[in-house]
């Protein structure tokens, strides 16, 4: 299996599963800076042009969150369960995908990534917005969090790789952490892992 990623937000979720689950994966990185994916061999892989891609054979498999459900199955792991947890997942994952992960986000994208490749200043409006709707869905995980140590059941599951993709760079995109402990516990339980400390192949 050959994995497509750089040192991004979403290709992090599929690289700490993938060393996570200690998958047979080859790591390919890929240039976005120099645009390798817009190029026709790399959007043969993925349409979308963009990473991560999981290949296996001669299959691709687009969309971070999957490829961790695909790596986790390979694996004959419980990381993606096969029980009636994997309902509970499936809305994790949509509402990471809407509310929560959507504006931390825009966050990352307007603090972090503009400046980065020279797009200029953060929109003072978009950040305020994005950071004014990421109050409210901290809120909701917050409180998710005083009762329980992850977000399915007593366990992890690919559903907090999801969703705590953008804490990583909390710090630096200026997510108002602070205000919410439990994510900050959980957080620093994420951190434990080495996978998810550090997903990337040196
Ligand atoms: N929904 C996709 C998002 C993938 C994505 O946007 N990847 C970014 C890196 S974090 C990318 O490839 N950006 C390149 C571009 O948009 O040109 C997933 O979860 O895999």
């Amino acid at each position: 299996m050959r994995l497509y990623y750089s040192e991004t937000m979403n290709p992090r979720k599929a690289c700490a599963a993938a060393r996570y689950l200690d998958s047979p994966v080859e790591f390919v990185r890929v240039d976005l800076q120099a645009g390798e994916h817009k190029k026709a061999d790399f959007l043969r892989l993925n349409p979308n042009g963009r990473v991560p891609v999981l290949q296996v054979g001669k299959a691709t498999l687009w969309e971070a969150n999957a490829i961790m459900c695909r790596l986790s199955d390979e694996a004959g792991a419980d990381f993606w369960p096969h029980d009636e947890r994997q309902i509970d997942v499936i809305r994790w994952f949509s509402w990471d995908a809407q509310h929560f992960t959507r504006h931390a986000g825009t966050l990352y994208f307007e603090n972090l990534i503009k400046p980065a490749i020279g797009l200029g200043a953060p929109d003072a409006a978009a950040v305020e917005l994005a950071t004014c709707h990421f109050r409210a869905a901290a809120a909701v995980l917050d409180a998710h969090l005083v009762q329980n140590s992850y977000l399915v059941g007593a366990a992890l599951t690919v559903a907090d790789f999801a969703t705590a993709v953008a804490l990583p760079y909390a710090e630096r995109i200026h997510l108002p952490l602070d205000e919410f402990p439990a994510i900050q516990r959980w957080r620093a339980r994420l951190n434990e892992l080495p996978a998810w400390r550090e997903p990337f192949p040196h």
